[in-house]
C-alpha cells in the first residue's frame, strides 16, 4: 500500500477534498463581510437522522448531559466531548466545506478543538451576547472558527442563535461596545432555517442562543 505523506496543511486539505473551489466567493465573501456564512442541507437525512439518534442516546446515558466550559446551563441539554463519542461526529469535522472555511478565515495550519451540543428546552436558553474567543487586538489575525449544526429547524421562536453581522471585525470586548448583553442588539438576525443547514462563523463574531418560547403559555 502506498504511504500517505502529509507534510503541510495543504497536503491535509487536499486529502480531505478540498480545493480552491470548494468555498464559492460569495460564500468567501460573506464569511469575510458578515462574519458567518450559511450552508443549506449540508447534512443528508439519514445522517441527521443518525446524529439525533446518537443525541438521545447520550443524553439518556449522562442522565440529561453536561458541557465542560460552562458545567450546566439551566433548562439546556448539553453534551460535551463528542468528538470522543461516536463515528457519526467525525464527518462534521472532516467536512470539506468546513475545513475550507476554516483555512479561508485563519490562512495557515489549525486544528479542530472540540465538539458539542446544546438543546434549549421551552422557556430557556438565552444568553448574553458573546464571542467564542478572547477580545481581538488591533494587529491580531483571525484565529478561529465555529460552527453549528442544525439537527432541529432554526425558528424565530424555538431557541435558535442569534448573530450580529459583521462584529467579528471589532477589536476589544463585547462589553466594550454595549451595556448590557442580554438585551436584544438593533442589529441582531436571527436565520430561519431548515434542520440540515450548518452555519460557520468567525469565532469573534458576536452570537447567543435565543429563548425557546415554544410551548410557553
Ligand atoms: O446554541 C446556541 O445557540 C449557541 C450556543 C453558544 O453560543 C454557546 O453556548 O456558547
Amino acid at each position: 500500500m502506498e504511504e500517505l505523506k502529509i507534510n503541510t496543511i495543504q497536503d491535509a486539505l487536499t486529502e480531505f477534498g478540498v480545493s480552491d473551489n470548494t468555498l464559492s466567493s460569495e460564500e468567501k465573501g460573506h464569511l469575510d463581510e458578515q462574519g458567518y456564512v450559511i450552508f443549506e442541507d449540508l447534512i443528508d437525512r439519514d445522517w441527521l437522522e443518525e446524529m439525533r439518534n446518537k443525541f438521545e442516546e447520550l443524553i439518556e446515558k449522562e442522565k440529561g448531559g453536561t458541557e465542560f466550559v460552562f458545567g450546566t446551563e439551566n433548562g439546556v441539554r448539553r453534551l460535551s466531548d463528542l468528538i470522543n463519542k461516536g463515528e457519526v461526529w467525525d464527518r462534521v469535522w472532516t467536512h470539506p466545506k468546513i475545513l475550507a472555511a476554516a483555512y479561508h478565515v485563519i490562512g495557515r495550519e489549525f486544528k479542530m478543538n472540540s465538539i458539542n451540543a446544546r438543546d434549549a428546552l421551552p422557556g430557556e436558553g438565552h444568553q448574553k451576547l458573546h464571542a467564542d474567543w478572547r477580545a481581538r487586538q488591533a494587529d491580531e489575525t483571525y484565529t478561529g472558527i465555529n460552527t453549528l449544526w442544525l439537527l432541529d429547524d432554526y425558528l424565530l421562536n424555538n431557541g435558535a442563535t442569534r448573530l450580529v453581522p459583521g462584529t467579528h471585525r471589532f477589536t476589544g470586548a463585547v462589553k466594550d461596545y454595549i451595556e448590557d448583553p442580554m438585551a436584544p442588539h438593533p442589529n441582531e438576525i436571527i436565520p430561519e432555517l431548515k434542520a440540515g443547514a450548518v452555519i460557520v462563523y468567525n469565532w469573534h463574531l458576536w452570537h447567543g442562543g435565543t429563548q425557546n418560547r415554544t410551548q410557553l403559555k
